[in-house]
């Protein structure tokens, strides 16, 4: 039975990669920081078939210990400061968290045992103002923000101790990946989420900054596997994990309330550019996930529409449960 250590599992993606680790029969370790208020929401469905290990990527020696403790054969760096309009405001954790992190967690592999393999989540705002379209693994990055920054970091960091000390370790270049576990902070699931409640009656307007910006926007649930094909593999490498298809935060605006019966939409939407434009936007993105298709034969099952629509719905159930 193989065992993993997933970093940032109390997060989006950590939930859906412990839930498809445990159904391949594996062990699963997750490492959690201390914090005043426990945030196991999004795992409390599973907490009694995975075992929490406190640690943070700020602290050297708890990643060393959860190595030790755990003796993984698989390491998932999920956790990081996510949120790209956050990193403006705290550029300097930013980088510790999200890039010097994946330096702390690669020097504990290589201390405590160096046949682990190591999953980096990285991530197309590594491309921030593309020079090519579609983005593959051989575009230049050009990231525009501290995140953007810190994950290209992170990414040649991992490629780095691959070369030098020959550990198995992949970086994924993850396009956004949603679900209904998002971040409330998120564009997707503040749509989503607000749609559901204007629906409702609870809501009347949903404040949002630059309707133009395109993503190429997937099923985190798809995506995790992606992560884990790459560990599977026989060499080491980098891929892209994307749909191939981009969408206007307008067009996922749009469908959201059409998916509750809303056409006149544009009535409740309430420009605030002040609050949510970005220093430096990242206007258009869209991947070309070809080499994961053909080497790791992974290809996305959830389309836009049917992402919007569980999203939706999802926050819709949510919000009748809780009435008021
Ligand atoms: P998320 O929901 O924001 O989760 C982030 C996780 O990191 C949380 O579990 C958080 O724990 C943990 N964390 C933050 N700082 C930490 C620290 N110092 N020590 C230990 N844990 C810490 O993010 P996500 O959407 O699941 O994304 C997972 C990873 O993929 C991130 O690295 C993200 O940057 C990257 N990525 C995401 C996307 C996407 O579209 N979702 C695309 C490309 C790459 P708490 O619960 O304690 O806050
Ligand atoms: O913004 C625009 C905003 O915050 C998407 C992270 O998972 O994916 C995510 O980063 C777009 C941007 O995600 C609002 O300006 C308009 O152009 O949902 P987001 P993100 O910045 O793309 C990448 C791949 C990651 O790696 C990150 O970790 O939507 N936008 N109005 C808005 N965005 C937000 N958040 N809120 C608004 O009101």
């Amino acid at each position: 039975m193989k065992k993993a250590l997933i970093t940032g599992i109390t997060g989006q993606d950590g939930s859906y990669l412990a839930e498809f680790l445990l159904e391949k029969g594996y062990t699963v370790y997750g490492l959690t920081r201390r914090t005043s208020t426990v945030s196991n929401e999004r795992i409390k469905h599973i907490q009694d078939k995975i075992e929490l290990i406190q640690g943070d990527l700020l602290d050297q020696s708890s990643l060393s210990a959860a190595l030790l403790e755990t003796q993984p054969d698989e390491v998932y760096n999920l956790a990081a400061q996510s949120f790209v309009k956050t990193s403006w405001n705290q550029p300097v954790l930013t980088g510790e968290f999200t890039a010097l992190g994946v330096t702390r967690m690669l020097e504990a592999i290589r201390s405590v045992n160096p046949k682990i393999k190591f999953y980096q989540a990285s991530s197309s705002e590594m491309f921030g103002k593309v020079t090519e379209t579609p983005q593959k693994e051989t575009t230049r990055f050009y990231p525009r923000s501290p995140y953007g920054v810190a994950k290209v970091y992170g990414h040649y960091i991992t490629v780095n101790y691959r070369e030098s000390y020959d550990l198995f370790a992949c970086s994924g270049l993850l396009f956004n990946h949603e679900s209904p576990r998002r971040g409330l902070e998120f564009v997707t699931r503040k749509i989503s989420h607000a749609v559901a409640r204007i629906h409702l009656g609870k809501q009347k307007k949903l404040e949002l900054g630059n309707l133009d910006a395109k993503r190429d926007w997937g099923f985190a649930g798809d995506y995790v596997e992606a992560m884990w094909l790459m560990l599977q593999q026989d060499i080491p490498d980098d891929y892209v994990i994307a749909t191939g298809e981009n969408h206007s935060v307008k067009e996922f605006v749009e469908l959201a309330f059409r998916t509750v019966g809303i056409t006149d939409w544009k009535q409740h939407i309430e420009p605030n550019k002040e609050e949510y434009l970005r220093p430096a936007e990242v206007d258009y993105l869209v991947g070309d996930a070809t080499k994961a298709r053909k080497v790791l034969r992974w290809k996305p099952k959830v389309d836009f529409k049917l992402l919007v629509e569980m999203m939706v719905t999802a926050d819709l159930e949510i919000e009748k449960r809780n009435g008021e």
